[in-house]
């Protein structure tokens, strides 16, 4: 499918998989809707979006955990930027590493807050469109996390289970549309994932990917695009990636 011209709006589009994937679709000549909460960071993305071939930017202060404001942004997009082809859902962090006995409530709150109900918030509010204009395709940022828990991560891992059961859920719910689900699940990303879980602690956040090439958000953010540009008959489903030094969230093989 060519993806030219297509609206493609992107939560969490300030760093890391989501500035990735906006450079991504800004070079298939997209025009890019994007959405985070720091708008300082969003217009430095929407520059470099433009000067990568994006046909347009239109930028959007969004705290995806609030739902007014959620609808309220899609109520108001201007006619030229209303008709969405493609979400991407990427808004999402972690917060803590910690056994859920000891867990804190506020990390729990913004994990849940985020990577579930603002999941829902920017579905519902963008979905109907899709199904009333007979197009469109939703794709989810899911994780090996979703897949298979992990000690001290009960609650991050939860949200993502929650991911890939609303992504097969919108799935079946569309079925009789044209519009296409797809959840993209990835392992270990070098990103500033790790120093947002860990608040902020560089060292500890580096641990975590000692001895691992990682994936990089480019490798994440081409397979959206690879995902979003099959023909239109073909729904992508979920694709689980992870590095080659990862099988799955527990096993591990680092270089020494
Ligand atoms: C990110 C993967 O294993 O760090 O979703 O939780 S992991």
């Amino acid at each position: 499918m060519n993806l030219r011209d297509k609206i493609v709006f992107i939560t969490g589009a300030s760093a890391g998989i989501g500035a990735a994937t906006a450079m991504a679709f800004a070079a298939e000549g997209c025009k890019l809707l994007l959405a985070a909460r720091r708008a300082g960071k969003l217009a430095e993305v929407a520059l470099r979006a433009r000067e990568r071939g994006a046909q347009s930017v239109y930028s959007i202060d969004l705290d995806v955990r609030d739902y007014r404001a959620v609808q309220t942004a899609i109520d108001e997009l201007p006619e030229e930027w209303a008709e969405i082809d493609i979400l991407v859902n990427n808004a999402g962090l972690s917060r803590g590493l910690d056994k859920l006995y000891v867990g804190r409530i506020q990390d729990w709150e913004e994990m849940i807050d985020t990577n579930v109900k603002g999941l829902l918030y920017v579905t519902r509010a963008v979905v109907p469109g899709m199904v009333v204009r007979g197009r469109g395709h939703v794709i989810n940022l899911g994780s090996t996390a979703g897949e298979m828990t992990y000690p001290n991560g009960a609650v991050y891992c939860a949200t993502k289970a929650a991911e890939r059961a609303i992504n097969d859920g919108l799935r079946q719910d569309v079925l009789g549309t044209p519009v296409r689900v797809t959840s993209v699940d990835p392992g270990m990303v070098e990103t500033d994932f790790s120093l947002v879980r860990f608040h902020g602690d560089a060292e500890r956040a580096a641990k975590v990917y000692k001895g691992v090439q990682p994936l990089t958000a480019e490798d994440v953010a081409e397979t959206i695009v690879w995902a979003a540009g099959r023909p239109a008959h073909v729904n992508i489903a979920r694709v689980l990636m992870t590095p080659v030094q990862q099988a799955n969230s527990l096993l591990f093989s680092r270089n020494e």
